[in-house]
Formats: C-alpha cells, structure tokens, sequence
C-alpha cells in the first residue's frame, strides 16, 4: 500500500553535515521525497509533535535538543513507507541499532539518534500536518 510518513533530520545530524547522507539513504532505497524544509522548530510546534512524550523525565531535555538548531523535516512516500522508513532508522537506542541503519551509522545517544519517522498511519497523518499544515 502506498504511504507517507513524516521524517525529521534532528539537530545533531544538521550540525555534522549529515543532510545528504541521510536523504540519499531513503532515495537509493527507492523511497520518494515529496516535501522538504529546513526549519528551526518552536517549542510549541515541539511539544505538540512529542505529546504522547509530555510528563516523562526526558521530555523537556527532549524538547531543548530538537529546537537547538535546525532541523529538516519531510514527507517521504512508497509502499509501506512507514515500516520501510523506520527499519532504514534503525532503533531508538543507536547502540541497540542494526548495522548500516542510520542510527547506527551516525547516532551519537539514545537521546541525541539522528533521524525521527512516524510508527503508524495515524502518527504519519498527525505529524505531516503539524510539520506541512
Ligand atoms: P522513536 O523516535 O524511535 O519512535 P520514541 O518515540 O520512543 O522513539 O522516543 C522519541 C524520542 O525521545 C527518541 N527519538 C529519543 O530522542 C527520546 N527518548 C526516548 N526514550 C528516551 C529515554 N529513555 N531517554 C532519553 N531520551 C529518550
């Protein structure tokens, strides 16, 4: 089935100079980028994005990492984008990620992991529309 999901290249990512090497990892996989933008996220479009996250001890740390610097946010689609894009991810924890994914590629910590990517079709639909109105 066709689908898209929203990815976002997180401040430690863009700070290194990552953006190509990430983009190119979904494209030689034959996923398609439909939208795109660099972006300095606020902390109210932040918080909104990781609300399900609101309350737990990481949150705000959290929310300070992602609005630091800029961030590229996209929608990426192709059949079973969502589960396709997320195994390219790899693991929340970069240590735990298989080889050649992108958090075990260039992850830093569990915390500081590189990319984000929705994990269903509902998630996808929410996220594309707080990210692309
Ligand atoms: P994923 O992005 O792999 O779906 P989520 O949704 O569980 O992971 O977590 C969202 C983000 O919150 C993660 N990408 C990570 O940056 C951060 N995070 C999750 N769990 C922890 C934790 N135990 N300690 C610090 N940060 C965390």
């Amino acid at each position: 089935m066709n689908e898209k999901t929203l990815v976002l290249i997180k401040p430690d990512a863009v700070e290194r100079n990552l953006i190509g090497k990430i983009l190119s990892e979904y494209e030689r996989n034959g996923l398609k980028i439909t939208n795109m933008r660099l972006v300095t996220a606020s902390k109210e479009t932040t918080e909104i994005h990781y609300e399900e996250h609101k309350g737990k001890s990481f949150f705000e740390s959290l929310v300070s990492y992602l609005t630091r610097s800029p961030i590229v946010a996209l929608t990426i689609e192709g059949d079973n984008a969502i589960e396709r894009v997320r195994t390219l991810n790899g693991t929340t924890n970069p240590a735990d990620s298989g080889d050649n994914t992108i958090r075990a590629l260039y992850g830093i910590s569990l915390s500081e992991n590189t990319v984000h990517s929705s994990d269903s079709i509902e998630s996808a639909e929410r996220e594309c529309a707080i990210w692309f109105n």
